[in-house]
């Protein structure tokens, strides 16, 4: 492992910004911190309004039958006008041809000469037109870049407040305690490794992993020669983030269908949040202007079918269920439904009894044979949820489930209802499965993608 001196101050730039992002969003949107998630920038989009203009142009009438009316009234009246106007025009030409022809072959020249001008002059209007458009459309993709580049700042908000807000419990319990050592302690000793040490397993950093940074930890002072316990804050807060960027080799992204439906697996035990996590990232996919469909394989827990129909119907997703079936006939059948529909994302929702680890593996091994058949490649995804309270627990769930099937993400639930928010470093560290997820709270708009870097923000930004 390399050590990089530069990284904690690395961090707090990074921190620095964050700050600075949440800071100007709030002010140009003029708004708390609570009410940052009820700005929709898809309420303002720029383009709009000319795409609208554009429906007017008179080659593409909108099909609003006030405005056919109107025009049919127009017309009459022109064709009125018209029929008067021809006919005068008709006596007088025929009064002229009559005394004299050659004035007919001047006008048949004339007419000619016009016709020319004519083109020259649509040729003229169609080349401005099409300058116009052009001009147009690069307004449109520019607007439209800003637009886009506006929207991801207001996500980019969101995100590290609800991440703030979310890990509150485990800054004021870990980090307040972590920085009251670098006051206590003028000198590191044994006495500080110690307390510091049970600061760590307390926060459920995980016992290995606390033992490795330990050793990581005592290395780099003797090292480097560090005496003062409160820049050796710094330094721990410095080793956390390399515990995590070190394997990094983990991919936190979710894995999508090149083409078809991507399928996303849950499973975890009973009350992690499976289900309420599918119905959050079914909001999250269809603000995302996906269409999703959820699947409930949970068929025999009283309720469970119809809890999972109710969230379909409030995001706005299609559903299949059947209570009291074989879970992998209804997930059978929905698959065929998903396909039918031409879904783009297939949440799929498991029972999780583990009481009977045979029996859970089979039926899993029975789900998962089923969506291979179906749909190539998948499942996609298969997403552990485990309960970030429960702590330790959690982590042996996530090692039994990993020998059971193939777990390709963990979501980490109710991280707002605990102290313990280093779990996050124990699952990456013990059970080497990416947590892809975070559950920050009970609204639809706090489950988010993990990132390191606002969780960073989250537990030490009062230390910065
Ligand atoms: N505070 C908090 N509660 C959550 C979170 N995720 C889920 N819950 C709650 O956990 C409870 C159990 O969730 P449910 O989805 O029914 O669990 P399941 O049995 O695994 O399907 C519900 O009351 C949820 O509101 C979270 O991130 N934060
Ligand atoms: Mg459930």
């Amino acid at each position: 492992m390399v050590i990089n001196m530069g990284l904690f101050d690395k961090l707090k730039n990074i921190l620095k910004k964050k700050e600075k992002v949440v800071e100007e969003v709030k002010k140009e949107y003029n708004v708390s911190d609570d009410e940052l998630d009820k700005i929709s920038v898809f309420d303002s989009d720029p383009t709009e309004e000319e795409t609208l203009e554009d429906d007017y142009v008179p080659d593409e009438p909108e099909l609003d039958e006030e405005i056919f009316a109107d025009e049919e009234e127009l017309d009459e009246e022109l064709e009125d006008d018209d029929d008067e106007e021809e006919l005068d025009e008709e006596e007088e030409s025929e009064d002229e041809v009559e005394d004299d022809d050659e004035v007919v072959d001047e006008e048949e020249d004339i007419d000619e000469e016009d016709e020319d001008i004519e083109e020259e002059l649509e040729e003229d209007t169609e080349e401005d037109l099409e300058q116009e458009e052009e001009a147009e459309e690069d307004e449109d993709d520019k607007e439209w870049a800003e637009f886009v580049k506006a929207h991801q700042k207001v996500e980019e908000a969101q995100d590290i407040v609800t991440y703030d807000k979310g890990l509150e419990k485990t800054r004021k319990e870990f980090v307040s305690k972590l920085s009251m050592l670098g006051i206590k302690y003028t000198k590191i000793n044994e006495e500080y490794y110690e307390e510091l040490e049970e600061l760590l397993i307390n926060a459920d950093v995980g016992v290995n992993t606390v033992m490795n940074f330990m050793d990581r930890l005592r290395a780099r002072v003797k090292e480097e020669k560090i005496t003062d316990a409160n820049y050796l804050n710094e330094v721990i807060v410095d080793e956390l983030f390399i515990i995590y960027v070190d394997n990094d080799s983990l991919s936190d992204k979710i894995k999508m269908a090149s083409e078809g439906p991507t399928v996303i697996l849950m499973v975890g035990v009973n009350g992690v949040g499976k289900t309420t996590t599918i119905a959050k990232l079914a909001y999250k996919y269809k603000n995302e202007g996906k269409s999703v469909m959820m699947i409930a394989g949970d068929t025999f827990r009283a309720g469970a079918v119809k809890q999972l129909e109710e969230w379909a119907e409030r995001t706005g997703s299609l559903f299949y269920g059947k209570e009291n079936t074989d879970p992998a006939g209804v997930v059978f059948d929905g698959l065929v439904k998903a396909k039918e529909e031409n879904v783009d994302i297939v949440l799929i929702d498991t029972a999780g009894r583990l009481q009977n680890k045979v029996n859970l593996m089979k039926e899993l091994e029975k789900v998962n044979k089923v969506i291979g058949k179906h749909i190539p490649n998948a499942p996609h995804e298969t997403l552990l949820v485990i309960d970030a309270t429960t702590g330790q627990n959690g982590i042996s769930q996530a090692k039994a489930f990993k020998e059971i099937t193939n777990i390709t993400g963990i979501v980490l639930t109710k991280l707002d209802g605990t102290a313990k928010g280093g779990i996050v470093l124990a699952i990456k560290d013990e059970v080497k499965i990416p947590v892809k997820f975070i559950g920050l709270g009970e609204k639809m708009t706090d489950l988010k993608t993990f990132d390191i870097e606002n969780y960073i923000y989250g537990l030490f930004k009062d230390m910065m």
